[in-house]
Order: structure tokens, then C-alpha cells, then sequence
């Protein structure tokens, strides 16, 4: 019995293929390989720069599918199935929108692979005809039950030289555009440290990617990890909140563990809108203004030499386009190694999403991740204080001017973080011209490969506004042509 398991593409540039430069391993396929009986062959395919071989004899296709990749994931389950090969769809996009995805597959999965993938192949082995409309595991179990990764799978594929793994999964706060949020209702579960330390000592590489929700979470168990991890020498980066910046003991592990720095959700400098997204550890507690709220954290953090990726995401209420301005000077002010500047996307299931919907204020048909037209990074509702169409080129614009290479040049001249060691300076200077390069290039990208529309789903039909398709083609076709400056 054989597997195949795909990891789809976004989708496609407007003159030609989009192949992702700078992509990492895709841990879950590692997982599920890992988690699948050793008698059962198992494929890996990734559509991000590899073809597809449909016609390789299979049993099973499985695609893990995020909302980004939901339209190309249909384009691959649609190629199997005329095939006569069953497919499942699994992942965030399944977990959070089941009917959709059941549209275009015989089963999905709901939740986490560690408890329910026994049943599929189990189910798989008495044949295709056993496979159930849906399965239900629950979300969060992480890597408790003891699987380690299949990361011989990932060999050859040409991805970034850093190892991606799992601390924990999900987060214990509320912010109401994440997904996360909601796939994990707020909770937030760790793995045994003896675990994580022996997948660890297993690595021939020692620059890891804990890609957890939430890395510090739970301070007392990241601590009690931080501690174990001294003595293995590594350097890491991760993802996290910025109320590390309150618990100096905290950071001190931080830096004596080998962490670089940390993806951080900075979101907005306005406490308006941290309060309306509920982002609460990043609420401004004391009576200053944002930005030198933020200044005091940040000045913590470079203490500690860590090497920022700033996230932000622009559109919320009280956003103006002299505020995102604004923000941008905050982080080019401040250095950081990266910065994602990113529009707020309504993802459904999600508090936000559902706000935008009674509001009438959602565009695309409430299904931009379905919509022909619809393009990476373009405002996918209408902003209060601006037009959808100032807020994707503001968004652009704040991309452009962050990941231009003078600009590049300009942020790298801190002591206290890149210029504090070769390694951290190899690390600003060898990752900061991929991103920089990606960000260009995905701008403005169509969503899937095929130029068909799919139809949006019933239940979605009818809610929101409508946008000009023309005028947004139109910001496209002007960011695409300064890219090529
Ligand atoms: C690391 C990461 C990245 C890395 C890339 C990783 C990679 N390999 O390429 C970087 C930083 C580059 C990145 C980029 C982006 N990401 Co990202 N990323 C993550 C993160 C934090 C971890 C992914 C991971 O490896 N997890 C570990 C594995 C083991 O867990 P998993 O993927 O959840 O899989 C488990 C289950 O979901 C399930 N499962 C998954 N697939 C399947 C398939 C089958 C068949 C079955 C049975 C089960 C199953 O079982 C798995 C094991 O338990 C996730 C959040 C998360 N918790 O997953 C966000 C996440 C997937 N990213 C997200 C987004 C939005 C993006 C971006 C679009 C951001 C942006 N605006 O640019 C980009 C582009 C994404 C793309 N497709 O190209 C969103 C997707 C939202 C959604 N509703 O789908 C997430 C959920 C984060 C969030 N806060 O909302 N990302
Ligand atoms: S802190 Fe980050 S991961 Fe946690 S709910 Fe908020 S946005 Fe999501």
C-alpha cells in the first residue's frame, strides 16, 4: 500500500510559475509520514517546486491545506480523483471551513494527526471504499503520543537550511482575527522536554525552527524547557508574545539557550485597535502612548540581543493611512531583522471574520481565498478610514520600502543585535535578500494555477460588498511592474 502526500503551492505569478525561494520543510508531512505503519510506502510532493506525478500509481493522496493554498489544493484533489485515487484534505483550511473542503475530496480530516490517522490507514487497508466522509480528531494533542517526523522525506527537495519542530501547539489568548485562536479554542499544549531534547539530539543541523503558535505561552514551561536546552548548544528561533519582555529570567534563558529571536505580533502602535482585536499581552498597561510602550519592550529585547521579526497587520478600524505610516517609521526606527507587513485578513470561523460578515463589510463573496480575481495581499473587506484599494497599496508599499536594498543596509547597522556576531549578522544578511525577493514576488499573485473560477460555496453567497476587480488588477500590475526595477 502506498501514501502520497502533497504539500500545494499558493499559486501562480501573473506571466509565470511562482516557485517559493525561500521554503522550509513541510513539518506536517514529516508528522504524518512518521505517524504511518513502516509496511505502508509513503511519496512526498511538493507542488511549491515540483511537479506533481498524477499518473504514479498510489492509494492514497493527502493534502495538507492551509486557506492560502485552499484553491490549488482543489486543482490537486480534482487531478487525483479523475484518476480514480481517493483523496484526503487535512489541516487548518478543513478543520476551520469542513463543507467546503468536503466539495472537493472523498474524506477530510478534522484536527490533529496524532490521534486519528491510525483510522484512516486502517480504514485505507480494507480498502478505498472504507474511507469515511470525515474524520474528527481532536485538536492540540501535538507530538505527545511520541511520533517522530519522517525528515528523510525531506531530503534532496532543496529547503532552507534550518530544522522546523514542535515545543507546543496553540495559544492561551484570544486575539480575534487568528486562526489559531480558534482552532486551538485558546489552549495551548506542550510536549514532554524529554521528547523535544531527544528529536533535537537526533538533528545533524543545529539551527531549529520551533514553528509553535505561541513558544512562550506558558512561561513556567518554556522555562523549565530553556533550562534543559542550555547544555545542547543550539540556536533557535520561534514565535511569540511580547509579554516575554516583563520576565527577565525569561529572557536571560532566552539568550542563554541560543534563541535569535522570535516572530512577534506587534499588530498595530494604536490601543484602540489592540483593544478591538483583543490582543491582550501586547495591551498597553501603563499611561504611555503605544509607541513608547512598545519602545520599552523592544529596548528589552535588544538587551537580550534578540534578532526580531516584527509582524503587523494593517486595516483595523482605527488604522489611517498616516497611521500605517507611522508604524512603518516604528520599525524601521527600530531595526528589526524582518518585518511582515501584512493587510488583516478575515479568515473564516474567526470572531473577526464574523464581525465583517454582520457588518456587510466583507468583499469577494465573503471567499476571497476562492475568488478568480482575488490576489496575495489585496484588502479582502472595506477598512473604515480608507478605500480596500489604499489599504493594498499602503500594505505594498510598506513591503517595497522595508525590503529595498538600501534599506536593507540601513537596519543592519545595530551592535546590540545583527552586528553583535558573525552568526547573527549571516543570519541578517543571508535571509533578508530571500524574503525581501519572495515578498516581491508574491505580491499580487492569482490563487491557485488554473485561470477557472471555482464556484464559491452556497452557504458563503450573497454576503458583503463589491469591489472593483478592475482597479485592483490595476495595483497589481503597478506593484508587479516595480518589482522588476
Ligand atoms: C511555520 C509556519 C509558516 C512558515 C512556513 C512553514 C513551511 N513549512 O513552509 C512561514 C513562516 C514561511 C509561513 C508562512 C505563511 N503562513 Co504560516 N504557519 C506556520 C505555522 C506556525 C506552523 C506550521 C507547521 O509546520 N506546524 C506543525 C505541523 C505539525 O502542524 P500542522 O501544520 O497544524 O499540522 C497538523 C494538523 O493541522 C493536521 N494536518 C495538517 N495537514 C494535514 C493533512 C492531512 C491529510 C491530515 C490527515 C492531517 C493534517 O495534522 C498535523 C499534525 O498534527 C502555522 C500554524 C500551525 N500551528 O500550524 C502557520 C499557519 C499555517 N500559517 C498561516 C499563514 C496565513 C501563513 C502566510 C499566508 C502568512 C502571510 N500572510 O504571508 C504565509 C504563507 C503560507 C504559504 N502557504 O505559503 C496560517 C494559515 C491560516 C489558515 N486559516 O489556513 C497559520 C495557521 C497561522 C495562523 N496564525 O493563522 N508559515
Ligand atoms: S498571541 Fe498570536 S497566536 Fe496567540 S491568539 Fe494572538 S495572534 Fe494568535
Amino acid at each position: 500500500m502506498k501514501i502520497t502526500f502533497i504539500k500545494p503551492n499558493i499559486g501562480r505569478m501573473e506571466h509565470s510559475l511562482y516557485v517559493d525561494e525561500g521554503r522550509m520543510e513541510p513539518l506536517q508531512l514529516g508528522v504524518l509520514a512518521g505517524l504511518t505503519p513502516s509496511d505502508v510506502e509513503c511519496a512526498l510532493y511538493d507542488d511549491r517546486m515540483e511537479d506533481i506525478p498524477f499518473d504514479e500509481p498510489t492509494d492514497l493522496a493527502a493534502i495538507t491545506v492551509e486557506i492560502y493554498t485552499a484553491r490549488r489544493s482543489y486543482e490537486i484533489a480534482a487531478e487525483y480523483r479523475s484518476r480514480g485515487v481517493p483523496v484526503i484534505l487535512g489541516g487548518f483550511h478543513p478543520t476551520l471551513v469542513p463543507e467546503e473542503c468536503s466539495l472537493h475530496a472523498d474524506s477530510i480530516f478534522i484536527g490533529d494527526a496524532e490521534t486519528g490517522w491510525a483510522e484512516v490507514v486502517a480504514d485505507l487497508r480494507r480498502g478505498p471504499s472504507h474511507l469515511k466522509a470525515r474524520y474528527q480528531a481532536p485538536p492540540g494533542v501535538g507530538q505527545a503520543g511520541g511520533v517522530l517526523p519522517r525528515r528523510d522525506l525531506f531530503k534532496g527537495k532543496g529547503y532552507l537550511p534550518i530544522t522546523l519542530m514542535q515545543f507546543s501547539r496553540g495559544c492561551r489568548f484570544p486575539c480575534d482575527f487568528c486562526a489559531i485562536s480558534r482552532f486551538f479554542d485558546r489552549r495551548h499544549f506542550v510536549r514532554p522536554n524529554r521528547e523535544v531534547l531527544e528529536e533535537i539530539a537526533r538533528q545533524d543541523r543545529k539551527l531549529i525552527f520551533f514553528v509553535d503558535d505561541n513558544f512562550l505561552s506558558n512561561h513556567e514551561a518554556a522555562k523549565s524547557f530553556l533550562r534543559e536546552l542550555i547544555p545542547l548548544r543550539i540556536r533557535w528561533v520561534s514565535q511569540a508574545s511580547i509579554d516575554m519582555t516583563h520576565d527577565l529570567e525569561l529572557m536571560e534563558l532566552l539568550e542563554e539557550s541560543g534563541c535569535l529571536g522570535n516572530v512577534i505580533g506587534f499588530e498595530s502602535l494604536s490601543p484602540g485597535n489592540l483593544k478591538l482585536m483583543k490582543k491582550a499581552p501586547n495591551l498597553v498597561k501603563q499611561d504611555l502612548s503605544a509607541w513608547d510602550y512598545y519602545q520599552r519592550q523592544v529596548d528589552v529585547l535588544r538587551e537580550y540581543h534578540q534578532q526580531t521579526w516584527a509582524a503587523f497587520t494593517l486595516g483595523h478600524d482605527h488604522d489611517t493611512l498616516e497611521s500605517i505610516r507611522e508604524l512603518y517609521q516604528f520599525a524601521e526606527s527600530n531595526k528589526f531583522c524582518f518585518a511582515a507587513f501584512n493587510i488583516l485578513m478575515p479568515y473564516p470561523n474567526t470572531p473577526y471574520y464574523a464581525r465583517l460578515e454582520a457588518e456587510g463589510r466583507l468583499l469577494w463573496d465573503g471567499q476571497w481565498w476562492l475568488h478568480p480575481e482575488y490576489r496575495f495581499n489585496h484588502a479582502a473587506f472595506v477598512p473604515k478610514n480608507m478605500s480596500p484599494d489604499e489599504l493594498t497599496e499602503a500594505c505594498w508599499e510598506c513591503r517595497y520600502r522595508w525590503n529595498r536594498p538600501s534599506t536593507i543596509f540601513k537596519r543592519m547597522w545595530d551592535f546590540r543585535t545583527h552586528l553583535s556576531s558573525f552568526y547573527r549578522l549571516g543570519v541578517y544578511l543571508g535571509y533578508n535578500p530571500i524574503y525581501g525577493k519572495e515578498a516581491y514576488k508574491k505580491q499580487g499573485m492569482r490563487f491557485g494555477l488554473s485561470r477557472d473560477g471555482i464556484k464559491p460555496h452556497p452557504s458563503y453567497q450573497g454576503s458583503g460588498a463589491s469591489t472593483s476587480a478592475a482597479r485592483t488588477s490595476l495595483i497589481a500590475s503597478s506593484c508587479l511592474s516595480r518589482n522588476v526595477k
